[in-house]
């Protein structure tokens, strides 16, 4: 009964709607569609200017889904969505995690956090993508590693045998040096999923640290924070920030991710 209600209403609609009124309702709809920002790029071309959160709507499958994120408008050139922060908080993020809390994200992108692999697979899936990374030691020195060709796979293998969220970055530029090489066409490993090529162990285990490990890493931004610099291999590190001592734990980083200007 209520179906056959349900059914003589919608006809009626059908009916009710004019050729000129169904072209009226799909030119909303696209509009719609090309409102809704896919990242923080498309946020500062609609007036975004300053660093801060917005909505951005990244799943090309679900595009009505939404996730909040951490914008900066300011670094070269802006147009930034922050993918990963570290810094020095009262109050410390646990980014000891698993494979499935790597995947959604986890902690307040106003803070500490990581964003998440399925919302980076699609940031990074949506065009041609660059990588920032934004690091700065206790003494107060800041270097980057800018990186013209940035890609993260799905947590679905692309091609037979490769790894999930396995990770491509290159065409590097920067003062920090670039230690995202050594890790290139690893997947992503976590102490519950492991990935690295390393056959004694688990190098996220290991070294306290989530990471696309080979055997394992010369930077890993997702380590221990420690609230002053240390000698350490459990650490927030970027190897190459101090030829002079690679072990050196960093103060701040962030990686940030746009899609490439044509
Ligand atoms: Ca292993």
């Amino acid at each position: 009964m209520m179906l056959r209600v349900l059914r003589s209403t919608s006809a009626i609609m059908l009916r009710v709607l004019t050729p000129a009124m169904v072209i009226i309702v799909l030119a909303i709809n696209v509009a719609k569609a090309a409102d809704l920002a896919r990242n923080c790029k498309d946020l500062q071309i609609s007036g975004m200017s300053e660093d801060g959160t917005g909505t951005i709507y990244p799943f090309s499958e679900h595009p009505e889904q939404y996730v909040t994120v951490y914008c900066d408008q300011t670094t070269a050139g802006g147009g930034w969505t922050v993918i990963l922060r570290r810094d020095n908080y009262e109050f410390q993020e646990d980014f000891y995690r698993s494979f499935d809390e790597y995947a959604t994200g986890f902690g307040d992108v106003k803070h500490d956090f990581w964003l998440g692999n399925d919302v980076i697979h699609e940031l990074t899936n949506q065009g041609i993508t660059e990588l920032y990374v934004d690091l700065e030691d206790w003494e107060g020195e800041t270097k980057y590693a800018y990186y013209k060709f940035f890609y993260l796979a799905g947590r679905e293998p692309d091609a037979p045998y490769a790894p999930p969220y396995q990770m491509e970055a290159t065409l590097y530029e920067g003062t920090a040096g670039d230690c995202m090489a050594y890790q290139n066409g690893m997947g992503f490993t976590t102490f519950d999923n492991d990935m690295d090529d390393k056959d004694d162990g688990n190098c996220a285990e290991k070294f306290y640290g989530a990471w696309w490990h080979r055997l394992c890493y010369m930077g890993m931004l997702t380590g221990r924070y420690y609230p002053n610099s240390q000698n350490v291999t459990d650490g927030v590190m970027w190897w190459s920030f101090h030829i002079e001592n690679e072990f050196y734990t960093l103060k701040r980083a962030a990686m940030m991710v746009r899609p490439q200007a044509l």
